[in-house]
C-alpha cells in the first residue's frame, strides 16, 4: 500500500502545460482534508507563475474522485464542521484565473463531481460515471454541487440528481451539458494533454481575460456557494448523516 506521507497531488509542467493529479488512489482519490490543502496549495502556485498557461486535472487508479473523505468527515462534531470551510478546495478551482481542463474516469462522485463542475471544459473517459450521491448519506453537497450543477444541466436534472443520487453515464452528461467531450479510456490523457497544449498556445493575456470574462457569466454564484456551505455544515448536527457516515466507515450497509 501507498505510504499516506507521500504527495496526494502529483504536478508536472511542460510547454505551459500544469498536469495535476489525484493519487490517492487506494482511497478512490477521496478528498481528505490532506488532500484538498495541497490541491488548493499547488493551484495557488500555479496561479501565480507566468510559465503556466493551462491546467489539466486528472487521477490515479481506477476511479477519478469517491467524493469527500467519509472517514475523515464521520468523526467531526457540529462545532468543528461549522470550523471548516468544506469549499477550500473549490475556491483556489472555482475562481483559478486560468482555463482549468478536468480529465475524468471511472466514479466522479460527489465533492469528485463538484470538482469536474468547477473546470472549463470536462474531458470524459467512455467509462466515466457522474453522480451526486449525498443525499445517500442523508447530506447534501457541500463545494458547490448545488450552484454549479443546475447551471451545468439545468434545474430539473440536477435535482433529480440531487435528490436520488441518479448515476449519469459519460454520454448523458455530455447531453445534458456537464461533459464537453468523450474519449477512450486509454486515449484520456493524450487527449487532455493535446488539447491543453492546443489551448496554451495562445497568449496568457487572452486566456485569464477569457476565463474573468466567462467566470461573470454566473452572477449570485458566491452568495449560492456560501448558502450551501452553511446548509451542509446544518448536516452535522442530523442523525441520520452521522449514522450514515458510521454505516459507510463500519461497512454496514450496501449503498447505491
Ligand atoms: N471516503 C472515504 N473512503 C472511501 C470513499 C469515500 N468517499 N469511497 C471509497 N472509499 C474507500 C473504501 O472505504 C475502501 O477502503 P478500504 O479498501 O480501506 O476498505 C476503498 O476506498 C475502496 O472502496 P470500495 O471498496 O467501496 O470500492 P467499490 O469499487 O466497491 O465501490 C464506490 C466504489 C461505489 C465509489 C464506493 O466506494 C462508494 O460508494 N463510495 C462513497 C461515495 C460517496 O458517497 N461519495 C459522496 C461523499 S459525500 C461528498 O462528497 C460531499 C462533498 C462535500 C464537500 C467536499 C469537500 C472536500
Amino acid at each position: 500500500m501507498r505510504n499516506e506521507t507521500q504527495p496526494r497531488v502529483g504536478i508536472s509542467t511542460q510547454s505551459g502545460v500544469a498536469v495535476m493529479t489525484l493519487a490517492r488512489p487506494q482511497n478512490l482519490n477521496a478528498l481528505s482534508r490532506a488532500l484538498t490543502d495541497e490541491l488548493d496549495a499547488n493551484l495557488l502556485r500555479l496561479a501565480a507563475d507566468e510559465t503556466v498557461r493551462v491546467v489539466v486535472l486528472q487521477a490515479d487508479g481506477k476511479h477519478f474522485c469517491a467524493g469527500a473523505d467519509i472517514a475523515d468527515m464521520s468523526t467531526m462534531t457540529y462545532d468543528e464542521a461549522t470550523r471548516t470551510d468544506f469549499i477550500g478546495c473549490s475556491r483556489e478551482l472555482g475562481r483559478f484565473p486560468k482555463p482549468v481542463i478536468a480529465a475524468v474516469h471511472g466514479m466522479v462522485l460527489g465533492g469528485g463531481c463538484e470538482l469536474a463542475e468547477m473546470c472549463d471544459i470536462v474531458l470524459a473517459a467512455d467509462d466515466a460515471v457522474f453522480a451526486h450521491p449525498e443525499v445517500t448519506l442523508n447530506a447534501m453537497p457541500g463545494a458547490g454541487g448545488t450552484q454549479r450543477l443546475p447551471r451545468a444541466v439545468g434545474r430539473h436534472l440536477a435535482m433529480d440528481m440531487l435528490l436520488t443520487g441518479r448515476r449519469l453515464s459519460a454520454e448523458e452528461a455530455r447531453q445534458a451539458g456537464l461533459v464537453s467531450r468523450i474519449v477512450s479510456r486509454d486515449q484520456l490523457r493524450s487527449q487532455a494533454l493535446a488539447l491543453a497544449e492546443e489551448i496554451a498556445q495562445r497568449p496568457l493575456g487572452l486566456l485569464t481575460r477569457m476565463k474573468q470574462s466567462v467566470l461573470r457569466a454566473h452572477p449570485g454564484l458566491d452568495e449560492g456557494l456560501a448558502f450551501e456551505a452553511s446548509s451542509f455544515q446544518a448536516c452535522f448536527q442530523e442523525e441520520p448523516f452521522l449514522q450514515a457516515m458510521q454505516a459507510f466507515v463500519k461497512k454496514q450497509e450496501a449503498r447505491r
